[in-house]
């Protein structure tokens, strides 16, 4: 199972014929340079390519207008002045005798791409192509598109396919309010969409994009808007909206096929977006979509214009979706005040609608949309201030470093007489342990009497995170008689000297979990029914669910409002994932909870199961190689009581750890 890529030079073969400062910035290279930094960075061999197809007549009417289609379908015949004129109905748009053939092309494209996933050709994949498509409408072109590829591969897929639930999600930095209008009172499709707003007076200036625009009759709840009110928004902000908005929805929704309005104007040294996200932020934005719809995901190019950054935003999008580590995201230090109000009053505008936002807190008193539009005069003034900082804007990043994939993806600890999972790579040699560590060892397991076995066991262990250190092994699955113990020995004698900083999860009841650490070296999230004494230190973390990890939706919620930001933020080089036995976790939940930890510390995972729980190490093998995890079905409602203890539970560590912080 790969990952598709589609594009086509033909793409490139329309361009701005006249003067319009509104439009110049949409040009051919934008294409080039993306489809050339994949081959140059070797990329796009390892994608499976897929021929692109124009989409025919009845396929563009899924979502436009018979008399908009018919109008657009002369424009290769007009001359040059009728294109201008033409162009004058729509807004920042422009025609060119090739651009109905492109559009056409884009729209194929990206239904080629639906029909290789929904196929199970690939696994997913990317489309890149021109003209974009979020902002075409019904019946009018709009903001650089003319049909909408999105929109179209939705209502395409439904009905070609019987999708039932299709997620969009829209990270270009302008609002798609052509895809908003498509599906504004359809439940069936879920548009999210995060955008440059500025309290309204940023393009397309409409009423419609802010967060209270929460979808029409049965779609009510079905689309959500995060406005942006200040420029310069960082990948901290980024990802506490996926965190606290989008994923609990997402997770809820439970899509069957993921669309990307795959935008990259929202990177750093955009000129529209005017923000400051680096590229790698879409290695983690991909990342996060990855376990939802079994893996199915589409992406399709929209904006993006500054031409280094798209490149490389494309390069990280690609690799992610082909399966390599991510890289690490370093000086997470939470959502900027702005941010946090956007968050906020889009968790509360949507909290009558999903049970995992039920428990968001009220917005501030203040409410952010009836802050300023600007009237026309100021607009004015505002416009030549900013073309004058856009001049000044010399805006420079690094290059994201690059992600190297270790030869050995999973190997195993095993005793031996389990067998290894297909695909791991057995560790059954290990050297000497020094004499030092060995009488740690024994010394820890007086009680338990370490025997030649125990020794063997941990040298092998020692021996496994010896290679994920220097990145020769991605991850790892370890089979211990006592995994509590073996926890102990992992985080105070193996790692210790090796690794900087542990992320301990710990799935199920522990009791001396609390002795492990306060010095910054290991955070440990323990998720459990285990009622939590008073907290001890920042970096002790538990969180008590009333049924325990068996309660899948709990969990979900305990995993993406709280795990994920605290991951990020603290930001560790080694995951040590420990299943308690009996901890009552649901297999697809364990698989989506190692497949999202995989964001973490460049991938490297250790996983820690009880000898007695070989029944779930085929699942856990399957996450640890990459495979999706299965979605969360049927998710029951919360238990409100658990909802208000997570809820409780961040703001108490909201002053420890800004990535958790939704309120302001
Ligand atoms: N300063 C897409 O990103 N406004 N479209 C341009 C120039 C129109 C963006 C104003 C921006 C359209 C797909
Ligand atoms: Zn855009």
């Amino acid at each position: 199972m790969g990952t598709a890529l589609l594009y086509d030079e033909e793409m490139t073969k329309y361009k701005l014929l006249w003067v319009d400062p509104a439009c110049k910035i949409e040009v051919p290279e934008r294409l080039i340079v993306s489809y050339e930094a994949l081959v140059r960075s070797g990329l796009s061999d390892r994608c499976i390519s897929i021929p692109a197809r124009e989409a025919s007549d009845s396929e563009i009417l899924l979502v436009h207008s018979e008399l908009y289609l018919e109008a657009v379908k002369k424009t290769p015949y007009m001359t040059l002045e009728d294109l201008k004129e033409f162009t004058l109905q729509f807004g920042d748009v422009y025609f060119h005798p090739n651009i109905y053939h492109c559009a056409k092309l884009a729209s194929g494209s990206a239904l080629q791409l639906v029909d290789s996933v929904m196929t199970g050709k690939v696994r997913n994949g990317i489309a890149l192509v021109r003209p974009p498509g979020h902002h075409s409408m019904h019946g009018a072109a709009n903001g650089f598109c003319v049909f909408n590829n999105v929109a179209i591969a939705a209502r395409y897929a439904k009905q070609k396919y019987g999708v039932k639930r299709v997620l969009i999600v829209d990270w270009d930095i302008h609002h798609g309010q052509g895809v908003q209008y498509c599906f504004e009172d359809d439940p069936s499709v879920l548009y999210f969409s995060w955008h440059r707003y500025e309290h309204q007076n940023f393009w397309p200036n409409l009423r419609e994009s802010d967060y209270d625009s929460v979808g029409k009759e049965s779609g009510a709840g079905f689309n959500i808007n995060v406005p942006w009110n200040n420029v310069g928004m960082e990948n901290s902000d980024y990802l506490s909206v996926f965190c606290h908005v989008l994923l609990p929805v997402a997770y809820e929704f439970c899509p069957d096929l993921v669309l990307v309005c795959a935008g990259f104007d929202s990177a750093i040294g955009d000129p529209e977006g005017e923000m400051c996200a680096t590229p790698d932020i879409f290695a983690h934005l991909t990342h996060l979509l990855m376990n939802l719809a079994g893996g199915k995901l589409c992406a399709v190019l929209e904006g993006g214009y500054n031409l280094t950054s798209l490149a490389q935003s494309v390069c990280q999008t690609v690799q992610t979706l082909l399966g390599d580590p991510l890289p690490q995201l370093a000086n997470l230090r939470g959502p900027c005040k702005s941010a946090i109000e956007s968050l906020q009053c889009a968790r509360s505008a949507h909290r009558r609608y999903w049970s995992f936002l039920k428990h968001a807190a009220d917005p501030p008193m203040t409410d952010i949309s009836t802050k300023h539009v600007k009237s026309a005069m100021e607009e004015e003034e505002k416009t030549e201030m900013a073309e004058e900082e856009r001049c000044t804007e010399g805006k420079v990043w690094p290059e994201p470093p690059e992600r190297l994939c270790p030869p050995v993806c999973s190997a195993s600890v095993l005793p031996d007489d389990v067998a290894c999972p297909d695909g791991l790579k057995r560790l059954s040699s290990s050297k000497d342990l020094e004499p030092l560590l060995v009488s740690k060892l024994k010394n820890r397991f007086r009680t338990a009497a370490v025997d030649g076995d125990g020794v063997t066991t941990f040298s092998r262990l020692y021996t496994l995170i010896e290679k994920l250190v220097v990145n020769e092994i991605r991850n790892g699955l370890v089979l211990v008689p006592d995994v509590a113990a073996a926890m102990m020995c992992v985080v105070q004698d193996l790692t210790s000297d090796l690794v900087k900083r542990v992320l301990v999860v710990c799935v199920g009841k522990e009791k001396e979990l609390d002795y492990i650490t306060t010095d910054g070296k290991v955070l440990v999230v323990q998720i459990s029914s285990e009622d939590s004494e008073e907290q001890r230190s920042k970096y002790y973390i538990p969180v008590c669910l009333k049924k325990g990890c068996s309660d899948t939706s709990g969990f979900i919620q305990a995993v993406l409002g709280l795990l994920l930001p605290l991951g990020y933020e603290y930001n560790p080089d080694l995951v040590l994932l420990v299943r308690m036995p009996g901890s009552g976790v649901v297999d697809s939940m364990w698989q989506q909870l190692i497949g999202l930890l995989q964001g973490f510390a460049k991938g490297h995972t250790l996983v820690l199961m009880q000898v007695n729980e070989k029944a779930c190490m085929g699942s856990t093998a399957s996450a640890l190689l990459g495979h999706p995890a299965p979605p969360l079905q049927d998710l029951q409602t919360p238990f409100p009581e658990d909802g208000d203890a997570l809820e409780r539970l961040r703001e108490r560590l909201q002053a420890d750890w800004k990535m958790l912080q939704t309120t302001s």
